[in-house]
């Protein structure tokens, strides 16, 4: 008798296009997964960040299938998961910066708190359709701590400080609802900031060491930035999909921390990246008002006390390493565009 297969286990992500969405895909190829997700249409290509473990789904070979969708449509997400009939879905999508959601409070609240129920309603339809397990992880972040003073747990009162805090608070609410209502496999990550040379070009970290590589090869002279009294306790991306996925591996669901439990102010970063190239941060930072905040969640550093004993997840790379990989990457980056601006074919304010 042939020897019996595990069936391939198939996993939905919304938000793969982002971040965490590329190191998660990565992560679950590698264990055999076949991974889907939801995609947003837009105007240029937004698939950047997985260009490179891209295959065309004419090859058979291709375990990662992409579909348009949005949060903000219901149909399309109980299309996908009755379709799809993922055993695990992963709701990484959201508006994730918290100065735009100032800006943009209404969409933000529709895209993050909004959409998190209408996904968590199509599971819950399709399950009782078809009695299957689907297990759900939403993203959950310490920006719903706000103003409550570290060290922040699982058990720490939540106080938002922006609509897009607000937004998720809602979203944790009703995965803890859906589960208790329900009797869904839901899961709350409680992620601490986390980076990597792929983080979005306008959060201060990848802002900052950006900036610095295009300082270092000549083709930008100042860094424009708002508060950098704010601490956060950062991490890098790849460790933290791990935990994602440990979360779902468990026998129940509950909800779980993931922080490096070290925090550090803006400044410190600042001083941090500009010192691996040798110069000095305070000749080239300016402080410009339009980068503050309304409200500014000051202090945020988590204990992940629960996630070690529980899961065993450990955080492998700390501040300094994660802030000499993105430097790395991005004095790469900087003479790459140097070469392109020389040659002619940029100009140097060009995104690249
Ligand atoms: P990114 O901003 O890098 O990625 C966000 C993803 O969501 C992108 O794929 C984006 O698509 C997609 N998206 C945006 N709007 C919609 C929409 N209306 N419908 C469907 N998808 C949409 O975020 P990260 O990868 O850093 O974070 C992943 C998740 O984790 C987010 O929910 C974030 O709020 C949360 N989080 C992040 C933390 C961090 O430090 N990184 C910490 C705690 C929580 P597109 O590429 O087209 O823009
Ligand atoms: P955050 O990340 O708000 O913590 O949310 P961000 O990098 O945007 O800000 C961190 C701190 O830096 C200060 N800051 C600036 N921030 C930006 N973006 N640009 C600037 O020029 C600048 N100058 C100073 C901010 O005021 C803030 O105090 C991130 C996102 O990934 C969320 O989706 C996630 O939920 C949380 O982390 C945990």
């Amino acid at each position: 008798m042939a020897p019996q297969t595990a069936p391939t286990k198939k996993a939905l992500i919304t938000g793969i296009t982002g971040q965490d969405g590329s190191y998660l895909t990565e992560f679950l190829l590698n264990k055999g997964y076949e991974v889907h997700g939801i995609i947003r249409r837009s105007s240029n290509f937004n698939t950047q960040r997985l260009e490179h473990i891209y295959i065309d789904p004419h090859q058979s070979s291709s375990r990662m299938k992409l579909h348009y969708g949005d949060l903000s449509d219901a149909s399309a997400l109980r299309k996908w998961v009755d379709s799809i009939c993922p055993d695990e879905v992963y709701n990484l999508g959201a508006q994730s910066h918290v100065g735009v959601s100032f800006e943009n409070p209404d969409y933000t609240a529709d895209v993050v708190g909004t959409g998190t129920l209408r996904l968590l309603e199509a599971i819950r339809i399709h399950i009782q359709a078809t009695g299957r397990l689907v297990k759900y992880y939403q993203a959950g972040s310490s920006e719903m701590y706000g103003a409550t003073p570290p060290p922040q747990d699982e058990t720490t009162v939540f106080h938002p400080r922006s609509p897009y805090a607000v937004a998720k608070v809602a979203g944790h609410f009703y995965t803890v609802n859906y589960r208790e209502a329900y009797g869904m496999f839901a899961c709350n990550g409680i992620l601490f900031n986390h980076e990597s040379p792929r983080r979005g070009e306008n959060f201060v970290t990848r802002k900052i060491t950006r900036a610095i590589g295009r300082i270092k090869v000549g083709l930008q002279k100042k860094l424009y930035l708002g508060n950098l009294k704010a601490s956060r306790d950062w991490g890098f991306a790849g460790d933290y999909v791990e935990g994602m996925w440990l979360m779902l591996q468990q026998d129940k669901p509950d909800d779980y921390v993931l922080a490096t439990e070290d925090s550090h102010t803006v400044e410190e970063f600042l001083e941090e990246a500009f010192g691996c190239v040798g110069l000095n941060w305070k000749d080239y930072v300016e402080i410009d008002p339009r980068y503050f905040r309304p409200s500014e969640v000051d202090n945020l550093r988590g204990s992940a006390k629960k996630a070690k004993e529980v899961l065993g997840w450990e955080p492998k790379v700390q501040f300094k390493k994660l802030v000499a990989m993105m430097m790395d990457s991005d004095l790469e980056k900087a003479k790459r565009e140097k070469v392109l601006v020389d040659a002619g074919f940029m100009d140097s304010h060009q995104q690249p």
